[in-house]
């Protein structure tokens, strides 16, 4: 049984050999399959801002907290931060001078909860939790989730700042909708987390695509898309224009790969290849992050300049990921 077992998982990673573009090359300084003992805590998340986040999120470990709280605790910083322009309070608008809010978190038991097209709470990630742990459902959105928000006593805020609007005025002039790589269309933050238990658990949040249509909603909401969390094998989120994401379910892709045996860093390159394959991907970022149970990780984009935050090991530290275009 196990040698057909094996044989079926040497198959599936041949045809992801094959599957791989020649010009996509391995992580340099990333050991895949290596021996990491097993639950040694990691922390990871998108882009510069990751770093802060990190830190109260492994705070939360280290003091033996779970991994489902150090997720909410580590993109709440984000959230919380008026000079990040794509997440929560100072986040971009879309084209009617709206800030409007998607997140989701999951944790190690495969429960989730997620809200969509959210005005004027500035911590979604935190209602999501929320949806997850106090609803018979998984997603709410738009004016249904801020009243569930009220209801469950966030505050309502205005999250448009004086510098977001200012920007918003600027665009107004030309109205010119194209998302410029690694500015408008970065900077959600996703966040993974294993804990001392050896439990993952992820969350994702931004303001989304800058300038984007009145009620349009990303990839980062969508369980499956922006984030997937499968204790028993890993966690990954995405970051960059959600539609390529959402067309090819790339979070739960790159979890289902490192389910048939591919490393987190092999599962992330064959993620960006199906978007390379069959989108326009010349113009568009796309980043990935993942990690495994052992606490490995791997990172994969479209474009060069996406970078994230690891901290494991008592170290917390910035990573530039490899792309597929140099
Ligand atoms: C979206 N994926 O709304 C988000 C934007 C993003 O880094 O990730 N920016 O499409």
């Amino acid at each position: 049984m196990s040698s057909r077992r094996n044989f079926i998982k040497g198959a599936f990673l041949g045809s992801i050999g094959t599957a791989i573009s020649p010009k996509i090359i391995s992580a340099k300084g990333i050991k895949k399959n290596s021996n990491s003992k097993k639950g040694t805590p990691v922390v990871i998340s998108t882009w510069e801002h990751g770093m802060q986040a990190n830190v109260a999120a492994m705070s939360i470990i280290k003091g033996g907290g779970k991994a489902i709280d150090a997720v909410e605790a580590g993109v709440r910083v984000t959230e919380g931060d008026p000079k990040v322009m794509s997440v929560g309070l100072g986040g971009l608008p879309d084209r009617e001078g709206k800030v409007t809010l998607d997140a989701c978190i999951m944790n190690e038991k495969g429960n989730c909860g997620s809200v969509s097209f959210l005005q004027h709470i500035k911590h979604p990630v935190s209602v999501a939790r929320k949806v997850m742990e106090e609803t018979p459902h998984v997603m709410l959105s738009g004016e249904g989730a801020l009243q569930f928000a009220l209801k469950k006593g966030f505050p309502k805020e205005n999250l448009l700042t004086n510098k977001a609007k200012k920007k918003w005025e600027e665009w107004m002039k030309n109205s010119d909708y194209k998302p410029v790589i690694n500015i408008e269309n970065h900077d959600t933050i996703g966040l993974l987390a294993l804990d001392n238990n050896s439990d993952i658990s992820g969350a994702c949040t931004t303001s989304g695509l800058a300038w984007k249509m009145h009620g349009r909603v990303g990839d980062s909401p969508i369980i499956g898309a922006g984030l997937y969390v499968d204790n028993d094998i890993g966690g990954c989120c995405a970051t960059g224009v959600g539609e390529a994401v959402l067309k090819t379910l790339g979070s739960f892709l790159v979890i289902e790969l490192m389910r048939q045996g591919a490393s987190p860093q092999e599962a992330c390159e064959e993620a960006v290849t199906r978007i390379i394959k069959k989108q326009n991907y010349k113009d568009m970022q796309i980043g990935y992050i993942a990690i495994n149970k052992k606490g490995e990780h791997g990172a994969y984009a479209v474009q060069p300049r996406f970078n994230y935050a690891l901290f494991q090991n008592g170290k917390n530290r910035m990573i530039n990921c490899l792309s597929y275009l140099k």
